[in-house]
């Protein structure tokens, strides 16, 4: 069966959002919007995995939803809504912790990542997370997800998790009327943003993170323009002035970083940065930076500020799209239920 295209994505509410999830997802998503019907969740069940305070898990959900939205993602072409509002994720989650294998789960490289030496310790949900990622694409049918490139090897997970679930329940998927015994789609990863991959103001090898213990590390979404002068201002860089072709940026990882930060918020290319700043000291480099990154981001967080002082008008947004959310969801859960054989209601 041919499945219709649908975009599915989302962000944890850890923190602030920042330039790396910018540049790395939703400038894409506010491009599909234009073109796809999209579904855009705030994943506070994955934010969970680790612990939160429940008061400002609360706000960082609204504060998250106003990004979004001050951003440029539309509530009314997209669905908008925070994950724990619709029940399939949660339980289309539980079904995939029963098709997925132990050892797919052994090779996830951020579960290594994040739980670090102290892995006994690490929550469970934090070790399943990628079951329940590939339960919120699948859930909707989603055809297209576009991340950064550090989601990619989940979501190649989320395509096993459909492919063994087609396998394992072939003939009850034929016998719900699917004839050609293909229930979930295997979804496809967009990972074509500005940046895929934006690394840490401190350290050019290091993803850029809400979860980094450094403020300085990152640009958030949220920063006024002083505080994204200074970021900028304090990045890392070498004693080298900046080269005149992309070559001369290997092994320069800061380097590197900030003329394709630069590009990216420029519209522009890594070639023709160089080609304009090839030769210039990083003193004059960050001032330009500075300048691209305030015009472009500090309307988004001034916006955010407005729609923070109405926290029932986007509590008024995330129920609308969870409905919304649900009415796509339930009918596909029920089927789910039919295809394994659960009794419902
Ligand atoms: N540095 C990055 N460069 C490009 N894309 C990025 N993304 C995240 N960091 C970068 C993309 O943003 C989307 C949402 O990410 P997330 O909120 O689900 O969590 P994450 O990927 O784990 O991001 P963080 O900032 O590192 O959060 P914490 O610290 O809480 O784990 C994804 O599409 C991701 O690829």
């Amino acid at each position: 069966m041919k499945f219709n295209e649908r975009v599915f994505s989302g962000m944890q509410p850890t923190g602030s959002l920042h330039l790396g999830n910018y540049l790395g997802a939703i400038l894409q998503w506010i491009e599909l919007q234009k073109t796809h019907e999209c579904i855009y969740c705030v994943v506070d069940l994955h934010a969970i995995t680790v612990w939160q305070d429940p008061a400002e898990l609360s706000r960082a959900i609204r504060q998250v939803t106003a990004t979004y939205i001050s951003a440029g993602l539309d509530p009314m072409r997209s669905i908008v809504f925070n994950q724990s509002q619709v029940s399939a994720h949660a339980e289309l989650g539980w079904i995939f912790n029963c098709v997925a294998r132990l050892g797919w789960l052994n090779r996830m490289t951020q579960f290594k990542e994040k739980a670090g030496k102290d892995r006994e310790n690490a929550s469970v949900g934090l070790y399943a997370y990628p079951n329940l990622m590939a339960a919120d694409i699948l859930a909707y049918r989603a055809t297209h997800v576009p991340v950064g490139e550090d989601q990619k090897q989940h979501l190649e997970l989320a395509r096993d998790i459909a492919q063994k679930f087609n396998n394992d329940f072939r003939e009850s998927i034929v016998r719900v009327g699917r004839e050609d015994g293909i229930f979930f789609p295997q979804p496809d990863p967009v990972i074509t943003g500005p940046a895929t991959r934006v690394m840490s103001l401190r350290d050019g090898t290091k993803k850029m993170s809400k979860s980094d213990p450094s403020d300085l590390s990152r640009i958030n979404l949220t920063d006024d323009a002083d505080t994204i002068a200074r970021k900028i201002q304090k990045a890392k860089t070498d004693p080298e002035p900046l080269p005149s072709e992309p070559a001369g940026l290997k092994a320069r990882p800061e380097a590197d970083n900030l003329v394709g930060i630069y590009a990216a918020l420029a519209g522009s290319s890594v070639p023709d940065v160089l080609a304009e700043y090839g030769g210039a000291q990083f003193s004059t480099f960050k001032k330009a930076l500075a300048e691209r990154a305030v015009e472009r981001l500090s309307p988004i967080a001034d916006e955010t500020r407005r729609m923070m002082q109405q926290p029932d008008e986007i509590d008024r947004i995330l129920a609308d799209g969870a409905a919304r959310a649900r009415a796509i969801a339930d009918p596909i859960m029920a089927e789910v239920k039919d295809v394994i054989g659960l009794i419902r209601s």
